[in-house]
């Protein structure tokens, strides 16, 4: 077979790449199937970060294939202002039944920063909508990631993606992040140590009191800025001062949505239901770009008052419930479902924490953390040069075989919750060869 490479790599701006590094060396992917990936030479690669915390039941799944081939070819588009089509009513129904608690009504978006930027708006319009309009905080957390829209930068963590972009949306504060390398290293699942830390939201109400914050916004988990596991009793606390204080919790589930923790929504797994709840990526497998925010009965009714005649949420796409996504998501619940992949990082979970906390003790690791298919392995940074060690060790994997992520110097592991115990067992063994082999 000819290689499938592209003459020219200028044109493509790529998202969150070093462009002229990665265009002096590039590394394509040309193939997926399951657990792997096919590159541009033709060597299979063991997916260890589900493309991006995503591809959950693994890659190009007949059904959703199918599925989606089909539904192209059937309805190729339909909006869904003032009309709609079956899909979008069959395919919320079943995310009602799944989720926790009330979160019985789903509002679609096409990513997962859109539904962060949805959410904060639904959470406004919550309160202005009960006559409480002088709720206009909104409360984020150091080191979350919500996207890249200007709504969830702003209450977004991570200084270097908000340098750039001027002061961003007002009336915005955080909480501090829980982690603790002192405190918590090499803990396996939620760490002992840290619940204290939602206090940090008594401190918000000191200073801006309670009437003027309308939403705390956090990840159960946070993915991005490394495997970031909540501390026991951390989120419980969130809840109860925000239950205190009439203020809505947000859980952005981008990520920990669709199994990645072992219960079909992170909520689930860790006990703690919030108010709003943000999804993407797993709904469709990533099959096709789509996004979900779950209300719950709560916000939802607050919204069905007044004029039947009045749109009640000014706010929407135009592919919000996309024919051909909806399609995906169906057949995507449908592949987790049948196969029982909700839950699966349950049941794999022991033997991958075993995996990889046997890691410890190899070059430069400072600490290895770990919840349902997730891991975080954290490196010493090199002088004078953060994310050098990680960047080398993600290299050395991709031309062994497996695909890692990293953030800084810290290894992000979330492989497709098919993937069996040998399967485990090759990703360890490549990341630590190449953990070893990198100075
Ligand atoms: N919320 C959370 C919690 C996320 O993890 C988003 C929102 C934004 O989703 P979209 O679909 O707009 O990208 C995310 C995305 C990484 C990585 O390497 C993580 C994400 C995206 C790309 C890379 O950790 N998370």
């Amino acid at each position: 077979m000819p290689e499938n490479r592209p003459n020219d790599l200028s044109a493509f701006w790529m998202p969150f790449t070093a462009n002229r590094q990665f265009k002096a060396k590039p590394r394509l992917l040309v193939s997926a199937k399951g657990m792997y990936y096919t590159s541009a030479d033709g060597r299979q690669v063991l997916d260890g970060t589900s493309g991006l915390w995503c591809s959950n039941a693994g890659h190009c799944r007949d059904k959703i294939v199918k599925a989606v081939q089909a539904k192209i070819a059937e309805l190729d588009f339909a909006p869904t202002f003032q009309i709609g089509h079956p899909d979008a009513f069959r395919l919320s129904t079943r995310l009602a039944e799944l989720a926790p608690g009330s979160l019985n009504h789903v509002f679609y978006t096409n990513s997962g920063s859109e539904s962060a930027d949805t959410a904060l708006k639904m959470a406004l319009a919550y309160h202005r909508m009960k006559g409480d309009a002088s709720r206009i905080r909104l409360i984020g957390r150091e080191r979350a990631y919500h996207g890249i829209n200007f709504g969830g930068l702003s209450v977004g963590g991570i200084g270097s993606n908000r340098k750039h972009f001027g002061p961003l949306l007002p009336g915005i504060d955080h909480l501090r992040h829980t982690h603790n390398l002192e405190k918590n290293a090499f803990t396996r699942g939620q760490p002992a140590w840290g619940a204290e830390l939602a206090d940090d939201l008594e401190r918000l109400v000191a200073l801006h009191d309670a009437s003027t914050i309308a939403a705390v916004i956090v990840e159960p988990m946070s993915g991005s800025t490394g495997v970031l596991v909540p501390p026991k009793g951390y989120l419980e606390r969130l809840r109860a001062i925000c239950d205190k204080y009439g203020i809505l919790l947000i859980f952005d589930e981008v990520i920990t949505g669709f199994g990645r923790l072992g219960a079909p929504f992170g909520s689930q797994l860790l006990g703690v239901t919030p108010d709003i709840m943000t999804t993407a990526k797993g709904l469709t497998n990533a099959a096709i770009p789509m996004g979900a925010v779950f209300a719950s009965d709560k916000v939802y009714d607050a919204f069905m008052q007044g004029p039947e005649s009045a749109i009640e949420f000014l706010h929407g796409y135009t592919y919000s419930a996309h024919p051909v996504a909806t399609a995906a998501g169906l057949a995507a619940l449908d592949v987790y479902q049948e196969e029982g992949l909700l839950t699966r990082a349950a049941e794999l979970s022991p033997y991958w924490e075993d995996a990889v906390h046997a890691l410890k003790g190899l070059p430069n690791i400072i600490d290895i953390r770990n919840i349902g298919l997730t891991a975080g392995i954290e490196l010493s940074s090199r002088d004078g040069a953060p994310g050098a060690r990680a960047y080398d060790v993600f290299v050395k994997c991709f031309e062994k075989g497996a695909l890692i992520r990293t953030t800084g110097d810290i290894i992000a592991l979330s492989p497709p919750l098919i993937i069996d115990k040998p399967q485990i067992d090759t990703l360890i063994g490549i990341l630590a060869d190449a953990i070893k082999a990198t100075a």
